[in-house]
């Protein structure tokens, strides 16, 4: 994929799970530490086997540029960090009360409601203490790595997906206009799809235009992943999804299948992803990745 010998996007996808797999084992302390629970509860949900969509977005965005994969790969395990907090806390019996996730037991069905909230402050904090450590970042620039803390706090927070995570729970169960379902899918859900995109390119220092393209191509793919999400909540099955399906329906949450039907759902993410493409288009093989991960953004079973 953007090299001489092309790879098929599985074999891609789970060579740079592997290499995000064994960073974040590097990155996280272990179980020999005190209090001991508290690592084998992070680890216990970081290691359940997400996608790692997130931090191979970064990478593949480092490459495309002319960067190198793991100059960034701090930063890319950093947001992983923050993904899998989000993951854990959305779980919680005071949001959306899931047993399931990621194909095991949440966090707080195993260690509890208080240890479930602690590994995930544990897990925001620890991101920020990664991405600030200054030997885990050699070669970087430090106003390109500050730039970039900032932008994934800002993704992260009241203006990202906190906020985007409120103006959900607040419309539960409501009629709610197609601005507020933009609001929250771009909030929740694009927001920290579109930070480690642009967080690998202006790590590698790449030039203005072309990380106004991939912020283009990322809002794009991060709107038609939600789409996707959406629609595989009501098409798919929990032993399929790891997680349980049915659950929009069932807590009558707002989302775009509910206000514009399954067909037009789809194609939206289809026109999403195709706009997406669009956008990368003047760049060369080196975004190969990024093109392939386009598309299986809206054809994922999972
Ligand atoms: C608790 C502040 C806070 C926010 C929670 C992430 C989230 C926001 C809620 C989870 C529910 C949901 C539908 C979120 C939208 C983003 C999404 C589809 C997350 C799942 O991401 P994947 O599919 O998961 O990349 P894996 O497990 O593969 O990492």
């Amino acid at each position: 994929m953007g090299s001489d010998t092309p790879l098929s996007l599985e074999t891609y996808l789970q060579e740079r799970k592997r290499i995000v797999d064994e960073a974040l084992d590097r990155y996280l302390p272990g179980r020999e530490n005190f209090p001991p629970t508290i690592f084998e509860s992070v680890r216990y949900s970081v290691f359940a086997g997400g996608k790692r969509l997130r931090p191979i977005l970064c990478m593949a965005s480092a490459e495309a540029v002319g960067g190198v994969g793991s100059t960034v790969l701090p930063v890319a395990c950093a947001i992983e960090m923050i993904h899998t907090y989000s993951l854990i806390h959305d779980d919680l019996p005071a949001m959306d009360d899931d047993d399931y996730r990621r194909g095991k037991l949440t966090n707080h069905k195993v260690f509890g409601e208080g240890i479930a909230i602690l590994a995930g402050d544990a897990l925001l904090t620890e991101a920020f203490h990664l991405m600030s450590a200054g030997d885990r970042m050699k070669g970087v620039p430090a106003d390109r790595l500050v730039t970039v803390i900032n932008e994934i706090a800002a993704a992260a927070g009241f203006f990202g997906m906190v906020g985007g995570q409120v103006a959900d729970l607040e419309s539960e169960g409501k009629v709610v206009e197609k601005e507020t379902l933009h609001y929250i899918h771009v909030h929740k859900t694009e927001a920290m799809i579109t930070v480690p995109i642009r967080a690998g390119a202006i790590l590698s220092g790449a030039r203005e235009e072309d990380v106004t393209a991939l912020t283009e191509y990322g809002g794009k793919i991060g709107l038609a992943f939600q789409i996707a999400d959406d629609i595989l909540d009501i098409e798919s099955s929990r032993d399929v999804l790891g997680k349980d399906a049915g659950n929009d329906e069932e807590r009558k949450k707002v989302t775009y299948p509910a206000l514009f039907g399954l067909e037009p759902s789809r194609k939206e993410a289809f026109e999403l992803v195709q706009g997406a493409l669009a956008d990368i288009k003047y760049f060369d093989r080196k975004a190969d990745p990024l093109r392939s991960i386009a598309t299986f953004i809206v054809e994922r079973k999972s």
